[in-house]
């Protein structure tokens, strides 16, 4: 380790799905800022999101938990009031602490062991107050996009150009409030742990200026959709396949352009925090990560958005890490990870260890060989839903439904063809739904992570004596703090 302990900058977009990153394999849209990140670090080719949607993700983020544990099940639930978040943590141990952007917790204004929180909290909705929607209805007379969506005749997922220019436009705001911050801070001693949260490539699909035009005439993916889905996946996925009736073929692949001016868009914002970390001699000793909370569907499977849905487009996300004073460079991790392992890792990173109660998995170990993997399946949930994906196969599980999904990814990567009632793959579903059940209990369940009941390997070893420090949750209510 450092002597001199790093600062943590860890960078999240919105929505962003693994294929849409230069360093991923993409030779259409630029990310050149992302892709030299990767260069000079670890890019992961297997990263799966903990969930679905934003809030779940996020307080995952906070808490290195997932949400049947923290309590943020979907959006619009609470996290469990007595969880530690990653920034209390920094911030005890001497980091100086900072989120500027997007928490999305169902209490807004939250910011536990945050020194310094900058709120900007979506692109679509906002809740509460924040200073973007401010500036906004001061210089334009309106507080976020929507309302000129509506105005204009328009829907959330049509391709429009913003009509607040670049130098307003809310991704750019996040960054300059992050450079303004590491300004002022660059004569501060303490290590940084800056959250950088941004928005884009979130809808709606509103690319200021150039970047609207940014790919009008380049190639896009041909999205995938078999009309057969509509027979054999679930109806909450069906009843959705709408999106797909309602828009046609140029419209879709607009769709896609405009999504990649917004990835463009983020990378140039990756760029100018990089040249000031530069700038203020923090770079050299700055532990960078990137991730995103979850991905977008563009319509693949008939289907645009998120949440409903646990397809790759939607819960494969980019990963990058680059810390050249400690980690390997260039390298590219094809181990199974989840985004929210960035909790652990950075924890690690900063010299401390990492709580028992976590899940989320330090990923140091890993990216200098010293592990050859920390999993063999990835886990992603929503509400009572939650599915199970190996590199050869998926299961989704619909709790209290008769209907699920089970693809063969070997056979079939794109998951048009739902096996879930097929004939001949009652063992696969089955090998799956035990490895999900073993996972439910021993890998997350509060209790197990909290006891010492876990250190021996989940066997029952008779009644535990205490109660762990690092969690209140199952005090009486007498007891607690
Ligand atoms: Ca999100």
């Amino acid at each position: 380790m450092s002597k001199q302990r790093p600062n943590i900058i860890w960078i999240t977009d919105d929505q962003h799905r693994y294929d849409s990153l230069g360093c991923n394999g993409n030779n259409v849209v630029r990310t050149p800022n992302l892709d030299n990140l990767a260069h000079e670090g670890v890019r992961f080719s297997n990263c799966f999101t903990v969930s679905p949607v934003c809030a779940s993700t996020r307080a995952s983020f906070l808490t290195g938990r997932y949400p049947h544990i923290h309590g943020e099940l979907s959006n619009g639930f609470s996290m469990a009031p007595e969880e530690k978040w990653w920034s209390e943590i920094l911030s005890e141990s001497g980091y100086l602490t900072a989120c500027i952007g997007k928490l999305h917790l169902e209490r807004w204004d939250d910011d536990r062991g945050f020194d310094y929180r900058y709120i900007v909290e979506g692109k679509d909705f906002l809740k509460g107050d924040d200073e973007y929607a401010k500036v906004c209805e001061e210089k334009y007379g309106y507080r976020r996009p929507r309302v000129k969506y509506g105005e204009r005749g328009l829907n959330m997922w049509d391709p429009m150009p913003s009509e607040v220019p670049y130098d307003d436009y809310i991704d750019k705001f996040i960054a300059d409030r992050a450079l303004g911050f590491l300004d002022e801070t660059k004569d501060d001693k303490r290590p940084l742990a800056l959250h950088v949260s941004l928005l884009s490539p979130h809808h709606p699909l509103d690319p200021p200026g150039e970047y609207f035009d940014m790919y009008a005439d380049k190639p896009v993916p041909q999205h995938v959709f078999d009309p057969s889905e509509r027979e054999t996946k679930p109806e909450t996925q069906s009843k959705f396949m709408w999106f797909w009736d309602r828009s046609n073929e140029e419209e879709r692949q607009r769709a896609w352009r405009s999504y990649y001016g917004l990835v463009t868009l983020i990378d140039d914002q990756v760029g100018r925090i990089v040249h000031k970390l530069k700038e203020v001699g923090r770079y050299d000793n700055s532990l960078i990560v990137f991730t995103s909370d979850h991905g977008e569907m563009l319509y693949d499977h008939g289907l645009f958005d998120k949440a409903f849905a646990f397809y790759d487009p939607v819960i494969h996300v980019p990963a990058i890490v680059r810390w050249p004073e400690e980690l390997p460079k260039g390298r590219t991790c094809e181990s199974f990870v989840q985004n929210y392992d960035i909790v652990a890792t950075t924890i690690a990173a900063a010299g401390l260890d990492v709580p028992e109660h976590m899940s989320s998995k330090n990923l140091i170990p890993l990216i200098t060989g010293d592990e050859p993997k920390i999993r063999d399946f990835v886990v992603t949930e929503h509400f009572n839903i939650r599915s199970i994906r190996t590199f050869d196969a998926k299961l989704v599980f619909y709790a209290n439904r008769s209907y699920g999904e089970l693809y063969d990814l070997k056979n079939d990567p794109n998951e048009l063809k739902n096996l879930w009632s097929e004939p001949g793959y009652d063992s696969l579903k089955n090998e799956l739904m035990k490895k999900l059940l073993d996972w439910s209990i021993f890998a997350t369940d509060r209790r197990f992570r909290e006891r010492e009941v876990v250190t021996n390997k989940g066997e029952y070893t008779g009644y535990l004596k205490s109660y762990p420090d690092t969690s209140e949750h199952y005090l009486p209510k007498s007891k607690r703090q």
